[in-house]
């Protein structure tokens, strides 16, 4: 255990963890069962297109969340684009920016423009009261995200939904399995997307699924995720490649015999951070309804700096130099990425919640790769970075003074001039917004 500040790796201590812990190291489940289940698949020869385990899994889930339709998907970026697609989402939706660059990316691949919209401080999602400010003649619909799993103003945004006749979709990709006044996520708005990708407490290796009560869209999203086809040799629909895997779905009934056990899991780490890092000033934890159904998988900092004087970068520089592989999920901001960062070079200024959010928020590992043993050593990290934060920060600030100077030292001319020819940016920053 880590006591004084010359233990910590980048003071030149020996690094907490011989191997890195990750965020989002992936649930397996039970191996033989899984293994079972991808052997009955090699054994009927059916490995995708609309398969049993699909067909399966689909039921199950929307059993579970008391939906009528379930249509899994091969991830859920494509997920949200058929989504938005049957929708008939065009010209101009209103997202947030503080979410994974595939919820902006849905649209503007479809030539559909993102405009985002600010977050409310208190829940991190998108702040109801900022949106109809955003509204012009062009606005076709609103994706709320629930943002780390904790759901959006949902009963506000089907109001404003109403009021100006916009289509309402959820980016559910962190929210399976979570419950808002007991309402399973999955039935808000006209469809709601999940992520099952690797990195999810619920994963299906790659995947996604849409849910929705409207029976038309669900059988328009069917066709579209498979290129349209409403029959051999018949296709009445624009349509694209969407569909889950049998190997896939196998994983996830694998997993669904187990999401009780999932959860636990990630509640006792949660649990963990709360009772251990309770207490440090300046951090404060992001915290779940515990009167809902939450899934827990995103532990989340938010740092401030004017009270703990180690700013939120400085923090993941020190657990990165312990293996510890903190993320700054989702720093920058979409609107801070291209292609939105060259088409809205302003946007921040609409957004001053979300360029706060950003620069102070750290995700950390959990789920079933750490245990308690792991939770104690970063939490102690953080208390004795944190509790002697001044004098970190002026060594961190000493490092990166001389690792400058070596920098400068080191590069060739050549080098440089790359570097500066290819700026992130510079080669798309004359497109003009669509
Ligand atoms: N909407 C929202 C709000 C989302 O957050 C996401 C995805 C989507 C839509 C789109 O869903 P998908 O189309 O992906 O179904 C990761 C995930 O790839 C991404 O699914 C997720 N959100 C996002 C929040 O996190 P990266 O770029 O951070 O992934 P990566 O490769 O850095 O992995 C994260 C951590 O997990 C690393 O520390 C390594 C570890 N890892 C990863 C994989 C894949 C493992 O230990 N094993 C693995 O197999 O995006």
């Amino acid at each position: 255990m880590k006591n004084k500040l010359t233990d910590l790796a980048f003071l030149g201590g020996t690094p907490a963890f011989d191997e890195k812990l990750h965020v989002g190291r992936p649930n397996i489940g039970d191996r033989r069962r899984f293994l079972e289940l991808v052997n009955d698949i090699l054994d009927q020869r059916w490995l995708t297109n609309n398969g049993p385990y699909v067909r399966e899994l689909e039921r199950r889930i929307a059993d579970l969340l008391g939906v009528k339709h379930c249509i899994a998907m091969c991830n859920a970026t494509v997920a949200l684009e058929i989504t938005i697609r049957a929708m008939g989402l065009t010209g101009e939706v209103i997202v947030p920016s503080m979410t994974f660059i595939a919820t902006a990316h849905a649209l503007q691949w479809q030539e559909i423009t993102p405009v985002f919209c600010d977050i409310d401080p208190n829940t991190y999602d998108i702040d109801p009261n900022r949106i109809e400010d955003l509204i012009t003649p062009r606005t076709t619909g609103i994706i709320g995200v629930h943002l780390w799993g904790r759901a959006c103003d949902v009963e506000r945004l089907a109001e404003i939904a109403k009021r100006h006749n916009l289509g309402l979709l959820y980016d559910a990709a962190h929210a399976f399995g979570c419950s808002h006044q007991g309402r399973m996520i999955g039935s808000f708005g006209q469809a709601e997307v999940f992520s099952f990708h690797a990195t999810k407490f619920f994963n299906t290796l790659e995947g996604g699924a849409v849910v929705t009560n409207d029976d038309d869209l669900a059988a328009k999203m069917r066709l579209m995720k498979n290129f349209g086809f409403a029959g051999y040799d018949e296709v009445i629909y624009i349509g694209t490649n969407g569909k889950m895997n049998e190997m896939s779905a196998a994983m996830g009934l694998t997993l669904l015999e187990n999401l009780d056990a999932l959860v636990a899991t990630n509640r006792r780490n949660y649990r963990q951070y709360q009772k251990q890092l309770d207490g440090i000033p300046g951090i404060k934890q992001v915290t779940y309804d515990e009167t809902e159904r939450c899934n827990y998988q995103y532990i989340v900092l938010e740092i401030d700096e004017a009270v703990t004087s180690v700013s939120r970068d400085d923090l993941v520089e020190i657990l990165l130099a312990e293996n510890i592989m903190a993320r700054r999920y989702f720093y920058p901001g979409c609107h801070r990425m291209e292609p939105y960062r060259s088409y809205f070079p302003h946007a921040g200024l609409l957004l001053p919640e979300t360029e706060r959010v950003v620069q102070r928020v750290v995700s950390l590992p959990t789920g079933t790769a750490i245990g308690p043993d792991e939770i104690n050593q970063i939490c102690q990290i953080i208390r004795l970075a944190v509790t002697n934060g001044e004098e970190v920060r002026a060594r961190l600030q000493k490092q990166a003074a001389g690792q400058d100077f070596f920098t400068i030292q080191a590069q060739p001319l050549e080098h440089a001039e790359l570097n500066a020819e290819f700026q992130p940016g510079s080669q798309i920053s004359n497109l003009n917004p669509i």
